[in-house]
Order: structure tokens, then sequence, then C-alpha cells
């Protein structure tokens, strides 16, 4: 039995965090609000996947030239709609839709980047999948039209960030750059509580994560890394869904990397909704995040669906590869 007292739910959280900053508007304890009711729509189809016939293909592509899961779509059609109805977002930016999403008369000042449901290709074979946003404030005033440039910004602009991790338990975990804090889906409630306040990632970990099979398609320098990791027996731990790679870690310490490859430099993870977020989230908790070459958060975005190569995780760890990469 949960002792009440003790339960402190997202709402209520984020309730007092807007009275500690007085000249908060409250917008975004809306739009939190409209994140977690989408959230649980998913969770809800997620966990029944098997039962209903929204398994396979969609029989569609989406503008990665990847297959389109049906859980994509339904994951992608209820952020849409959760989104568009909280007036606080003009538009959206999200991994499903080529162009950005315009909100008609939104007198909002919030942009969203969002991937509705990352790591989909694990979603027949039950393996944790999770959706990732990021949240900007347009730069062009109120009532314009929303422009490219209002979407193509900085890391460093953003103004939250956050996951909902669809593992063996259902976790929002997110910042608004006052540090990191997790919360639990009690299903008993219906609500996300308070499970992992002030998340700290550990300086160091035992734990790297990389697609072992672009090996031989990485650079001399990734290469380089690997090998140290193997000689040092760095455990190798890769689901094939970054939200999950990342969660554990977050917590346990660790490393993911998805660097370039011969076939794609630029490596695969998009930096809008994707690597901007995890890095913002990843920097709060004690973490880094690099390119290779510079920080994530300081790519200047050039295209809506931009990808980066990305090493992210403990900053021991992401200081250790660095200095054998570059030496
Ligand atoms: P690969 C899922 O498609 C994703 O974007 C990340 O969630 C995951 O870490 C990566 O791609 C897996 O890609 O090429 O290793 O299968």
């Amino acid at each position: 039995m949960i002792n009440r007292k003790n339960v402190i739910t997202l709402s209520q959280f984020i309730a007092e965090e807007q009275l500690k900053h007085p000249s908060s508007s409250g917008n975004l304890s809306k739009i939190f609000r409209d994140i977690k009711l989408a959230a649980k729509i998913v969770n809800r189809d997620v966990r029944k996947a098997g039962l209903v016939d929204i398994l396979g293909e969609h029989g569609s592509t989406n503008i990665q030239g990847e297959e389109v899961k049906k859980l994509d779509v339904i994951a992608n059609e209820e952020f849409m709609s959760s989104l568009k109805q909280s007036g606080d977002i003009c538009a959206i930016l999200s991994e499903e839709s080529e162009e950005i999403i315009h909100v008609k008369n939104s007198r909002g000042k919030y942009i969203i980047a969002i991937d509705p449901l990352d790591g989909s290709s694990n979603i027949d074979a039950n393996v944790t999948i999770g959706t990732i946003f990021s949240i900007f404030k347009r730069k062009s005033p109120v009532g314009d039209a929303v422009t490219n440039e209002d979407c193509l910004q900085k890391g460093e602009n953003q103004i939250a960030a956050g996951y909902i991790l669809y593992g063996s338990s259902t976790m929002l975990v997110y910042t608004t750059g006052s540090g990191v804090n997790g919360f639990t889906l009690d299903i008993s409630i219906g609500d996300f509580c308070l499970s992992h306040p002030q998340i700290k990632s550990p300086k160091h970990g035992k734990i790297c994560s990389v697609n072992i099979g672009n090996y031989k398609d990485f650079s001399s320098s990734i290469k380089h890394y690997i090998d140290y990791c193997n000689e040092k027996g760095i455990t190798g731990r890769y689901i094939g869904s970054f939200v999950a790679d990342f969660h554990r870690n977050l917590i346990k310490g660790g490393v993911y990397m998805y660097p370039g490859t011969l076939k794609q430099p630029e490596g695969k993870l998009r930096l809008m909704y994707e690597c901007n977020p995890m890095a913002f989230l990843i920097e709060q908790a004690g973490g880094k995040a690099t390119t290779g070459d510079i920080r994530i958060m300081e790519v200047n975005p050039k295209e809506l669906h931009q990808r980066v190569p990305i090493i992210i995780g403990s900053s021991n760890m992401v200081d250790n590869a660095m200095s054998l990469i570059n030496s």
C-alpha cells in the first residue's frame, strides 16, 4: 500500500516548481499536462500491442525511409492531438512529419520537437521503446507565422526536455534546467509519481553502448576507443533503443555512441528531437554529450531532421573517449 503522504504526483511537482519561479506563466505546466495525457494513452496502446492488431507494418515508410510501424502512427497522432489542444504550442517538429506542423490560430509561444516513438524497430520484439521531446520558446512575435528559424535553435536554447520510457515500468524523466527528475506511472492512481528526485549520473561507469556491427565502417579513432573498451573489459550493452540505453547509462553510469560511418558520416540520430533533449538531460545530471568535435548543445542546426554523431553519458567516460579518439 502506498504511503499517501510520500506520494508527489507530476502535476503537484510542477505546481511546486512553478511557485519557486513566480514570474513563470504556467504555460509550461499546461504543456506537461498534455504530454502526460498522451504518454498515458500511448502507454496503454504499447502495453496491449500484442493483443490488438496494431503490430507489424503500417505499410508506409517515414521521411527517413524507415518502415513505419502502426504504433509509430498511433503515438504520433496521440501526441499531435494532445499538443495541438494545449493552446501553448505554436509549432511541432515531429520525426514522423517532413515539414513543421503549424498549430492553427495559436497564440502559443512554445515549439516542441518530438520523436513520438523512438526504437520502434523493437516494438514487435516487446523491447523497451520511448518518446523523446524538446521544448523551445519561439523567437518571432506571437501571432506571426512560425519560421524555420524559430525551430532551428541550438540545444542551449531549450526551455525543457524529457522522455517517456515504456519499459518494465513506464517513466517520465524531464528537466527544465533545475536538475533531472524521474516519475513512475502508478496505474492504480493513473498518475506519474516522483520516484527518482534530482537524478545525478555517476561520473564513471562500466558500460559502453555502440552497434558493434558498424565497427568496420568506423574511423580508426573510434575503433581505437572501442578496442580500448574491449581491452579494459568494459561491458557492451546495446538495446537498439536510444531511450533505453540512455536511461540505463543515466542511472548506472555508462556511455552511448552513434558515431559517423563511411556510409553515414553524420551518424543516425537526429539533432532536434533525439540528441539535443538527451544532451540537456545528461548535462543537467552531471554528464556530457558531444559530436566528437563540439558539445551537442552548441551545434547550429541547419535542417529540421539533421543527423549528428553523438557520444553521450558519464562525464569521465566521455572525457576518456574523447582523449583516446583525439590521441
Ligand atoms: P541501429 C532507433 O531507430 C534509433 O534511432 C535509436 O533509438 C537506436 O539507438 C538506434 O536508432 C539503433 O540504430 O543502426 O544500431 O539499429
